[in-house]
């Protein structure tokens, strides 16, 4: 029988108790749980994720319908992976989300395949891998383990990097590539396995860390660059269910701004663009499948300004029946880009606003100002592309001012959505370097500086959600703005999935402070909504 060359795994949702007793036991210590309350709904004295409910609202009225998660349409990561494998003369098969696609999995290790892949794009620790390895490990001891992306090549650039080997020897892989891309690598250390070495026979291949029978040790380090036309998803290998109704692109990589509170740039390095021609070769493709929504996951689709009319033209001329949705920056859209974006099937807009304070904009760097963000904001709006607007609170300079402007913002442009959440500090972004100016202590979820400390801050975010009454709240983890384009792909009516956010909207609110909501109540709105709109 064919042996699998590498099996893919995407994302690993993990156990949501789990992760709401973890973060509830250490609610004293930092603002994880607050967060987690603003994410989750506690219905029953039972904290559920957004689309817990959705399942069981569903599964009311038919029991054997499939448990649906954001994590269902294929990663943008297993997909490039994947395709530079093919490539390569190799043979992949994709597990999506790990929790879902066990069952799959078990049935594939049975056949023993060479490798797995573990992709590790959301991960900030390293229990989610540990739980992926412990599986394959017991059911396949002789497969090789790899890991790469994000994860690892995070830890080597942020200050637990003197720990690194020790705990990517405790997540328990055999092979490490440390590069924020790292297809390559994965392509070469496959087709050398594949070709009878051993591990000891991957010392020529760069940015690897791997641990053998000896020990471990280290491969030269030589950032990969692969060209990004030259490394498109290969739509050809998937099933075309599983890129229905929804799928991602990447037509960029890495964003020519430097946000004093993001470390994108300088981890991804240049900022490099899809020819438009080879955009269009992709989605004639996707077009040809019958996607319904397309999601450009560029942080800065819109820039540079000229190459995003230029995309919108080809859309528009090519009168694809998809939609799409995508980060703007806002602040760099003119009237003539939100018609083109509006007429080519733009009916998302995921905005990066971050607040709505002048100040607090300059210090994260943002060039940006809330004048612009109004004007755009409307422009979006009335040409019928719903907008998600997204605020932190509590980066250095924040104060209760900041937060008025913030909520003013919201209130006047009324931007169809909106989310919130507390400034979470990682040392590897550019205000690590500012930290003595703003008296900046602490880390992750826990910090002070001269303006606001943690605690404040989640109290802020609380009230902007009991504030805002012009724009519904949609969260960021375990359901977002993207979900609701899925789920409408799915079947599901836009005035349900409307319904079921102002629903669970009340439920967050009421739920502030941990109080518990019951849930006969919130069932039967659902239910009723449901069977009038489904
Ligand atoms: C799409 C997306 C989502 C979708 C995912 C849908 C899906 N089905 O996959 C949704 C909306 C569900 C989502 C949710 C979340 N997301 Co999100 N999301 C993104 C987004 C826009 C794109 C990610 C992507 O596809 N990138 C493209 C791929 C190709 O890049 P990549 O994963 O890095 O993979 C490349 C390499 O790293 C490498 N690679 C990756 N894995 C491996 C493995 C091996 C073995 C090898 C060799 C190489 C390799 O190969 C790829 C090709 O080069 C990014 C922001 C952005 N614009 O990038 C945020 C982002 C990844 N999300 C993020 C976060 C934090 C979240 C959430 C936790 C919510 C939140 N915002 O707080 C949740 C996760 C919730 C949960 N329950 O766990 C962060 C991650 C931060 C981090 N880890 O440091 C990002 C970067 C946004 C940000 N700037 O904050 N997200
Ligand atoms: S926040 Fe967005 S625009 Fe700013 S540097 Fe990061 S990716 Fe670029």
């Amino acid at each position: 029988m064919h042996r699998i060359d590498c099996v893919i795994i995407g994302h690993n949702t993990g156990n949501f108790q789990d992760y709401i007793a973890e973060s509830k036991s250490m609610a004293r210590f930092n603002g994880a749980y607050r967060n987690a309350q603003i994410n989750s709904l506690l219905l029953d004295g039972r904290r559920i994720s957004y689309m817990d409910l959705f399942n069981a609202v569903r599964k009311q009225t038919d029991p054997a319908a499939e448990e649906l998660t954001p994590f269902d349409p294929l990663g943008l990561a297993s997909l490039h992976l994947a395709s530079s494998l093919a490539r390569n003369g190799a043979s992949s098969v994709l597990v999506g989300e790990f929790q879902k696609g066990k069952q799959k999995l078990e049935d594939l290790l049975r056949d023993e395949p060479l490798t797995v892949a573990i992709t590790t794009t959301f991960y900030f620790e390293p229990t989610p891998m540990k739980e992926i390895v412990d599986f394959v490990r017991e059911r396949s001891p002789e497969t090789k383990i790899i890991i790469g992306g994000p994860y690892p090549s995070h830890l080597e650039r942020g200050e637990l990097s003197d720990a690194l080997e020790m705990i990517l020897d405790d997540i328990g892989a055999d092979v490490y590539v440390i590069d924020s891309q790292g297809e390559a690598a994965l392509a070469r250390i496959v087709t050398t396995l594949k070709s009878g070495g051993g591990l000891e026979e991957l010392e020529s291949i760069p940015n690897l860390l791997i641990f053998s029978g000896e020990g471990s040790y280290r491969t030269k380090r030589q950032p990969e660059d692969n060209p990004i036309d030259e490394n498109r998803v290969e739509y050809a290998l998937f099933d075309r269910s599983a890129l229905q109704p929804f799928s991602m692109m990447r037509t960029a990589i890495s964003c020519p701004f430097a946000c004093s509170f993001c470390s994108y740039p300088v981890r991804a390095g240049d900022h490099r663009l899809a020819e438009v021609d080879q955009v269009e070769a992709d989605l004639r493709k996707l077009s040809d499948i019958g996607v319904e929504f397309v999601y450009f996951i560029d942080d800065t689709f819109n820039v540079p300004a000229p190459r995003f009319k230029e995309l919108c033209r080809m859309m528009i001329k090519n009168r694809f029946r998809f939609k799409w949705l995508s980060y703007l920056r806002c602040g760099n859209m003119d009237y003539e880009a939100v018609q083109l974006a509006a007429q080519s099937g733009c009916v998302g807009a995921l905005l990066g606003i971050e607040s709505g304070d002048q100040e607090v904009l300059q210090i994260m760097n943002k060039f940006a100002s809330p004048e612009k963000y109004r004007k755009a904001i409307r422009w979006l709006e009335d040409a019928g592309i719903m907008t998600w607007a997204l605020f932190f609170v509590g980066f250095p300079g924040d104060s209760e001012t900041g937060l008025n402007n913030t909520i003013s913002l919201v209130s006047d442009t009324a931007p169809s959505f909106y989310s919130t959440q507390i400034w979470f500090y990682d040392d590897s972004t550019p205000i690590h370097k500012r930290a003595k100016e703003f008296n900046l202590q602490g880390a992750g979820y826990t910090w002070k500086h001269n303006t606001m400390t943690w605690v404040e801050a989640c109290d802020n975010v609380d009230r902007m959600l009991r504030e805002i009454k012009s724009s519904l709240y949609v969260p960021q983890n375990g359901f977002s703005f993207e979900t609701i384009f899925y789920l409408m792909g799915r079947g599901f009516s836009f005035k349900y999935v409307r319904d079921f956010l102002e629903t669970c909207r009340d439920v967050v609110v009421a739920g502030l402070g941990d109080t518990s909501v019951d849930s006969t109540n919130i069932f039967s709105r659902l239910q009723t909504s449901h069977r009038l709109h489904g």
